[in-house]
């Protein structure tokens, strides 16, 4: 019998008001069931709030050094459980181990990051305009944050909301996505272990439709971070608009990769087979194009080619395993109808296509990766977002050229350049019309401490990781103090000089 899981509100581990719950399945062979969770509902949102801003109250005056030192102990307890964690999230959403390793490590790096950072939640002092007087300027905690968060990451994304969420002060509420709802609870059990006190976080399971938009919507919760697709996120941004709160956006992308003539061939395989099929190509980061110089084109294709057939699908948890199964039934539909659509836009499919054959793999959500030559600009293919294992490869003429296809999607996340010229990586830092650009690296492989985000439909303009992020959770004030026991009227009393 499969264990049945609950919501983490007002300090204690609760059923969800509804009485509902669904049921999470391993995507690489669903008979596997890994447990029930919550389907919350708003009455669960709503005590959740209440509960957050008592946390808040308290949480806010423990000194900033000391919330980091909490989080340093995340980071601590996340080390000695990496390995189990990373099972959990195979089992759950499928990516291989290693890749899963990866993700808890992600978070680890942002623990100790926040660590660091609460030894240095920044202001700044400033001479005055006047005679003895101070200015300066400190950071404030807002309140509550709303914390939306997807599948592909279930670790790393919701400890780049959280940890600087928390280390500002900030009480949250964390919705997993539904699909990974067990990874989520691990982590919330870590934080509170660590001495994250109870009221501080709040754990609500269940569909967007009903909890996600239930915080959204909420007066009450002045501060929303959400990852996903830019469908929703649009939707999110339209309420938090109306409501005034604060948004920070990351949604999709549609990557590039270039190669251009005289890049090394070898190195530009590796990157480009780890950049579309790790995380079985659904990263907001995976390497969806591929734009190659007409005259290492065919070489590479065939090299490509050959590569791609050799890699092994399967269940993520087993080392002879390359590209794990998709997350569910919704996301291979979708790649599915891609690869119709790109047939029907006349690119050629050079391997993968369809669903794998054979019994071994015939319970699970798996894709072949997946390989389109021949793929126009300005084709659907090339433009649109897939979240799956299918790479289009476009011929590009030159740099210039490979410069403006890059930059003619509607996302501006992450690109990459493969190319020995000194001159052409630099024109590509300076064009590339994203916000992560790699030289002779694939498109993925964001670290903590860097800013995380992209311009366009991509984002609404913060970054995650990076000090960045900690100026998105808290609020600034300025400060004077006039110690010259005369009142000084600013603008009015100036000086000459
Ligand atoms: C995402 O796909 O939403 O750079 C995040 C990377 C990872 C994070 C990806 N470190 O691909």
């Amino acid at each position: 019998m499969a264990k049945t899981f609950k919501n983490f509100i007002a300090g204690h581990w609760v059923s969800p008001s509804t009485g509902l719950y669904y049921e999470n399945r391993n995507p690489a062979d669903w008979r596997d069931l890994i447990g029930r969770f919550p389907s919350s509902g708003p009455k669960d949102v709503e005590r959740a709030i209440a509960s957050a801003w008592r946390g808040f109250e308290a949480w806010r005056t423990v000194p900033v050094p000391q919330r980091g030192d909490i989080l340093r102990r995340v980071g601590d307890l996340l080390t000695k459980h990496k390995e189990s964690i990373a099972r959990t999230m195979t089992r759950e959403m499928g990516k291989v181990l290693a890749e899963a390793r990866g993700d808890v490590q992600e978070g680890i790096d942002t623990a100790y990051y926040a660590a660091g950072e609460g030894r240095r939640r920044i202001g700044y002092t400033v001479p005055s305009e006047l005679r003895n007087k101070w200015a300066m300027s400190m950071r404030r905690p807002i309140g509550v944050a709303g914390i939306i968060t997807p599948f592909n990451f279930p670790m790393a994304i919701p400890t780049w909301k959280i940890f600087p969420a928390l280390l500002c002060g900030n009480a949250v509420i964390f919705k997993p996505s539904v699909d990974v709802p067990h990874t989520g609870t691990r982590l919330v059990e870590i934080l509170l272990e660590a001495g994250v006190p109870p009221e501080v976080v709040q754990l609500v399971h269940g569909r967007g439709a009903a909890v996600g938009d239930a915080i959204v919507a909420h007066p009450r919760v002045p501060l929303i971070s959400y990852t996903g697709s830019t469908e929703i996120g649009s939707r999110i941004g339209a309420v938090c608009g109306r409501m005034h709160k604060r948004l920070s956006l990351e949604m999709g992308g549609k990557n590039a990769m270039i190669v251009m003539d005289d890049a090394d061939l070898d190195l530009a395989l590796e990157g480009a087979l780890w950049g579309a099929f790790g995380t079985t190509g659904q990263r907001c980061t995976a390497t969806s194009r591929l734009l190659l110089h007409r005259r290492i084109h065919d070489r590479f294709l065939r090299m490509l080619v050959d590569r791609v057939e050799k890699l092994r699908l399967g269940d993520g948890l087993l080392p002879t395993t390359d590209v794990g199964p998709m997350i569910n039934e919704a996301a291979l539909t979708n790649t599915m109808r891609y690869v119709g659509i790109a047939k029907d836009e006349g690119a050629e499919l050079v391997c993968g296509g369809a669903r794998p054959r054979g019994a071994k793999l015939a319970h699970g959500w798996f894709h072949r990766p997946t390989v389109f030559a021949g793929v126009k600009a300005g084709s659907r293919l090339e433009q649109e977002e897939v979240f799956g294992p299918v790479l289009a490869v476009v011929r590009v003429k030159s740099l210039d050229e490979a410069i403006r296809v890059n930059n003619g999607v509607r996302y501006g996340l992450s690109s990459s350049l493969y190319t020995k010229d000194i001159d052409a990586a630099y024109t590509a830092v300076a064009e590339l019309d994203c916000r992560i650009t790699y030289i002779n690296a694939p498109t993925i492989g964001a670290e903590a401490h860097l800013p995380f985000g992209g311009v366009k439909e991509t984002g609404n303009g913060h970054r995650e990781g990076g000090w960045q992020v900690y100026e998105f959770f808290s609020e600034t004030k300025a400060v004077y103090v006039d110690y010259s026991g005369s009142l000084q009227r600013a603008q009015i009393d100036t000086y000459d000089v």
